[in-house]
């Protein structure tokens, strides 16, 4: 795998433990009461949201799901605004009206994380359609965890992807868990690259710990996209640290597990080794910049502090009366 250059590869690096660090940090607010409506943390899931986000142009769009902290901020909103919104402080992405299940802002390529799972396929497949038809020369990207690989949803929008050859890519970000549910229960045939292409479609299986990886299989799928050549499926392998949502108590894995993927996956801990590797970093010049991370995300989380609640009066900003055909 090429490694990129130096201020590219620095700024992996950055984004990825930007992310770490947000949410240790928000799921200690969170069992503090902060966080309003509890959240769901994706440590260990870095290098996909890094590694597609850093492949995409910046006003790509993304559509997620309830777990989207990490896809947020990978697509260039700060730690700050995400941070607000999950307090629900009016500086939040979303107005303080969304919280931690609905980060988003179409204006600037983000459609939304939401609470049902797998409909984030279907709202990027409807996305693309709109870039096809707008004939815009840009992609969308539908996150999804592997429970929603077993909706009805995800597969009838990918069949539509595929017969109308859409700039699409659907992002499988593979933790192994559907709640208390290990994937390989519940996925017939295992194999869900195989799946896909049973759609007719591209589709990989990849090392979702591994940025780089992550950042190439979804660069080339964005050049067949614009070159015309219809979605691609990729299903990026990855594992979450933590509980489900703040303050679960799994008991449906091992702590030899978490463990093992922790000291012989970590996605920071790679990348890290291939910088200093690479000679762009030594380790004081990589601790001084999880320090400075440090100091961002307390500044972060500072501003959420300060900032004000939204106004009574912005209850239904941003919502279409139009589409739902009441007057609000
Ligand atoms: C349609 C629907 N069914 C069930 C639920 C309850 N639910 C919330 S999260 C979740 C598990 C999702 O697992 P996965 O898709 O792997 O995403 P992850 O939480 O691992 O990121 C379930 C079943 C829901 N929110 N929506
Ligand atoms: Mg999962």
């Amino acid at each position: 795998m090429s490694v990129p250059d130096k201020k590219t590869s620095l700024g992996l690096l950055r984004q990825m433990m930007v992310i770490r660090d947000f949410e240790e940090t928000a799921d200690k607010l969170s069992l503090r009461g902060k966080v309003s409506g509890g959240m769901h943390n994706s440590s260990g899931q870095e290098a996909v949201a890094v590694g597609v986000l850093s492949a995409l142009a910046p006003l790509d769009v993304i559509a997620t799901t309830h777990r989207s902290h990490h896809h947020t901020l990978a697509k260039g909103f700060t730690s700050r605004e995400i941070m607000a919104e999950l307090f629900t402080r009016s500086t939040g992405i979303s107005g303080g009206r969304g919280a931690s299940m609905h980060l988003g802002d179409v204006t600037k390529g983000h459609f939304g994380g939401n609470g049902i799972v797998g409909a984030g396929v279907g709202i990027a497949m409807g996305a693309a359609l709109g870039i096809q038809q707008k004939g815009d020369k840009k992609v969308s990207v539908g996150f999804i965890g592997d429970g929603g690989m077993n909706t009805g949803r995800t597969w009838e929008s990918i069949n539509m992807a595929v017969i109308w050859n859409l700039p699409l890519i659907v992002v499988v970000d593979n933790n192994q868990y559907a709640v208390e549910t290990f994937v390989g229960r519940v996925t017939g045939g295992g194999d869900l690259a195989k799946r896909a292409e049973g759609f007719g479609m591209k589709a990989f299986n990849i090392d979702g710990m591994n940025v780089l990886e992550v950042r190439k299989y979804v660069s080339e799928a964005r050049e067949r996209a614009l070159a015309g050549e219809g979605p691609t499926f990729i299903n990026a392998l990855t594992y979450r640290y933590y509980g489900h949502n703040v303050g679960e108590k799994g008991q449906y894995r091992t702590l030899e597990e978490i463990d093992k993927w922790r000291s012989t996956k970590d996605p920071i801990d790679h990348f890290i080794s291939v910088v200093i590797s690479s000679g762009y970093a030594t380790q004081s010049q990589v601790d001084e910049m999880r320090a400075s991370v440090r100091a961002e995300i307390e500044d972060a989380v500072a501003f959420a502090d300060a900032s004000p609640e939204p106004d009574i009066s912005t209850i239904y900003d941003d919502i279409d009366s139009g589409a739902l055909g009441v007057q609000l």
